[in-house]
Order: C-alpha cells, then sequence, then structure tokens
C-alpha cells in the first residue's frame, strides 16, 4: 500500500518554514553555506538557498557532496558496511562558516556522519548544522536534525519514496511497505 504523506504544497510550505528557520536560528545569511547530500539532498539544499535568498536579498552558497549507499537492502555496497564520500564539490572554503547539511531523508544517520567527515576534513567551520525533509526514526548514532520537514515515524520494512521534480515528474513524498 502506498500513503502519500506530502504533496507539492506541503513540500513547498515545509521548505519555505525550514528557510525561515535557517534565518532565524542564524540570525541572517553571513557565513552560510547549504551543502546537499547527493541526488534529492542538492535539489533540497538548492530550493531553500532560492527562497532564503528571496527572503533576504543576498546570495547564499550552495555546495554538494556524494556519500556512496552502505546498506544490505540497496544495491551498491562499500566494502565496511560504512557510508564512504565518492565526492564533494563545496564552493567555498567552510573555515569558520556555518554549514548547514540538507537531505531528503534522516535514517540512521551514517550517512550524515560521512558528510561532517568529508567537510570537517576540508576546515574547521564554525558550525554544521543539519536540515532535513523527512525523519523517520531508527537512528543508530547520536546525530539529531536541527531543522525538519515533516518527521514521520516509520517501521524500519518501511520505504518513504521522495520524488522532485528536478529528477521525478512531480513533487510528493509517499511511505510503502519494502
Ligand atoms: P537520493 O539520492 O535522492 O537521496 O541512490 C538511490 C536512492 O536511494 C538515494 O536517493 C538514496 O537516498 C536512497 N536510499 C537510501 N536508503 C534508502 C532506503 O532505505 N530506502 C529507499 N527507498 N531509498 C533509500
Ligand atoms: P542513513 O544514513 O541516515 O541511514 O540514511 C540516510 C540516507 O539514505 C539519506 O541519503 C537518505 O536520503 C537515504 N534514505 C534512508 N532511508 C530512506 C528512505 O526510506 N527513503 C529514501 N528516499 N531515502 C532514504
Ligand atoms: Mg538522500
Amino acid at each position: 500500500m502506498v500513503k502519500i504523506i506530502m504533496d507539492e504544497s506541503a513540500i513547498r510550505r515545509a521548505l519555505t518554514r525550514l528557510s525561515h528557520e535557517v534565518i532565524e536560528r542564524n540570525k541572517g545569511t553571513e557565513d552560510l553555506v547549504l551543502v546537499g547530500i547527493k541526488t534529492r539532498g542538492i535539489y533540497l539544499a538548492k530550493r531553500i538557498a532560492e527562497k532564503i535568498e528571496a527572503i533576504e536579498a543576498s546570495a547564499v552558497a550552495v555546495g554538494e557532496v556524494d556519500i556512496t549507499l552502505y546498506r544490505d537492502d540497496l544495491e551498491e555496497k562499500t566494502n565496511d558496511g560504512q557510508p564512504q564520500l565518492k565526492g564533494s564539490d563545496i564552493p567555498v572554503d567552510v573555515r569558520d562558516k556555518k554549514v548547514i547539511l540538507v537531505d531528503d531523508v534522516l535514517y540512521t544517520g551514517r550517512t550524515v556522519r560521512a558528510a561532517i567527515d568529508a567537510i570537517m576534513d576540508k576546515g574547521r567551520p564554525a558550525s554544521i548544522q543539519l536540515a532535513v525533509l523527512i525523519d523517520r526514526g531508527h537512528r543508530e548514532l547520536p546525530i539529531r536534525p536541527d531543522f525538519v520537514g515533516k518527521n514521520v515515524p516509520t517501521s524500519k520494512g518501511e520505504i518513504v519514496a521522495v520524488k522532485l521534480t528536478e529528477s521525478d515528474t512531480l513533487d510528493e513524498v509517499s511511505i510503502r511497505d519494502k
């Protein structure tokens, strides 16, 4: 069974709220850098950056990191079962910057941990915050999001499908059994 949990309007409003929260928490956009995690986190980071730019009338840098998949139930695996950095394109020096990591779904937290490592390798940021569209629970590390679009309690057997127009035909979040 597929259950739609966010439609286009719900996603748009959640991202608008997240954008305001990021600005409020950081008292503006100074030293802000958004870093999206691989495919859909990058699209979300770009959307949030556009909204922040519209609200504050100042440019926000956007970068990206690509973390490999590691889970047994997904096709691609790494040698040691840990998510690892595949590549990154962070267009600014992160030293003393306020980095906002952005991803579509937060689950065990292992991907975010790898992304934090990747950023730390580039220099010492002033802070790293985490924004996610969906927090589906089941953390295996002490990682929590600072900004959440929607908390979605799931069982481990469920899958959250995030569709975004940048790569899919529409904006929609749904939940289904694996
Ligand atoms: P994303 O890059 O848009 O986030 O690599 C294919 C996709 O699989 C990635 O999408 C990744 O996030 C996603 N993915 C990782 N773990 C899971 C999972 O447990 N379930 C589902 N449906 N997708 C997952
Ligand atoms: P984690 O490392 O926290 O277990 O998983 C996070 C990564 O896997 C993120 O990139 C996230 O997008 C993806 N992910 C985990 N579970 C799901 C899910 O149910 N649906 C989707 N679309 N992605 C997921
Ligand atoms: Mg993702």
